[in-house]
């Protein structure tokens, strides 16, 4: 039988110091908001007022967010046994929060649905190049975790996860909700929650450029690991706002600037990785917060 030491009572105890504590930290103060707790009343009275197209265009971001945010949850667990059984304690507490917070977001979502009285089917809204990234990409590199434990392997995930799902994608949604809606001042309890998931997802991506970080700063060649893969997605995330593109846009959002938005995403996400290379493992684990957030 495999003989384990307890962490916190020698005299490691618990490495409060260290990014992913604070994050834990974080989360216990700011990642206790309650979805049941937001008001959509308003919502409500602006949604019956809005045109068909305008509908439409809030139900294709909403239907994607819903799914997405299920696919999160869904799929975060091999990464978090992996940590977990790597004996990485402050990592593993942080990720405790990581899932609960993507689960609320899910009731998030469907709370708001519920609330405008959407029940049909919504996957007419998922385009083709969101499907694959959200029901095939997605879920076969997180659980590939569950059998290879290899950095590749959790750099690839971590990627796909935090880099380009979260980091990439979410952020491009979280844009296109506030152009649609925060200039018409519609949807407030919508754009409330947005607000307070969008800070939720601040600390996952943190958590997920720490990872690549660590693991960069340990086997340097993962750099090119994770070069390689958001090369290969970059193309994906292109074509998936083309597929979300309609001319003349109920709400004057400007696609331009949409894809300016998510190219300048996939910039900033690998210039901070970049700054990892060739740094100490030490230096990585004490940086701040907002050094993960600077490009
Ligand atoms: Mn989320
Ligand atoms: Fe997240």
């Amino acid at each position: 039988m495999k003989k384990r030491t307890i962490l916190t009572t020698s005299s490691r105890g618990l490495l409060e110091d260290t990014l992913p504590f604070r994050l834990f930290q974080k989360a216990k103060r700011f990642g206790v908001w309650d979805p049941a707790d937001i008001d959509l009343s308003q919502d409500v009275k602006d949604w019956a007022s809005f045109t068909h197209e305008q509908k439409v265009a809030i139900l294709r971001l909403i239907s994607q967010f819903q799914a997405g945010e299920e696919a999160v949850t869904r799929d975060l667990l091999p990464l978090m046994m992996l940590i977990a059984k790597e004996g990485r304690l402050e990592e593993e507490m942080y990720l405790t929060t990581f899932l609960f917070e993507e689960a609320k977001h899910t009731e998030f979502f469907r709370r708001v649905l519920n609330a405008l009285g959407e029940n049909d089917d919504l996957s007419c809204y998922h385009s083709e190049t969101y499907n694959t990234i959200f029901n095939e990409i997605l879920p076969t590199a997180m659980e590939r975790l569950e059998t290879d434990h290899s950095a590749e392997a959790l750099a690839e995930a971590s990627t796909v996860y935090n880099m380009f799902v979260e980091g990439v994608l979410a952020e491009t949604g979280y844009y296109s909700f506030y152009q649609s809606l925060e200039k018409i001042g519609a949807m407030p309890g919508l754009l409330k929650g947005i607000g307070l998931l969008k800070k939720d997802e601040g600390r996952h991506i943190a958590y997920g450029t720490f990872l690549l970080q660590r693991l960069i700063s340990e086997q340097p060649h993962i750099f090119e690991v994770v070069t390689n893969k958001m090369e290969q997605l970059t193309p994906l995330a292109i074509k998936l706002n083309q597929e979300g593109m309609v001319e003349d846009s109920p709400f004057q959002v400007n696609f331009e600037d949409t894809m300016n938005f998510t190219m300048k995403q996939l910039s900033v996400r690998m210039e901070i990785l970049a700054r990892s290379k060739g740094r100490r493992l030490e230096e990585i684990y004490q940086q701040s917060e907002s050094e993960l957030e600077r490009a």
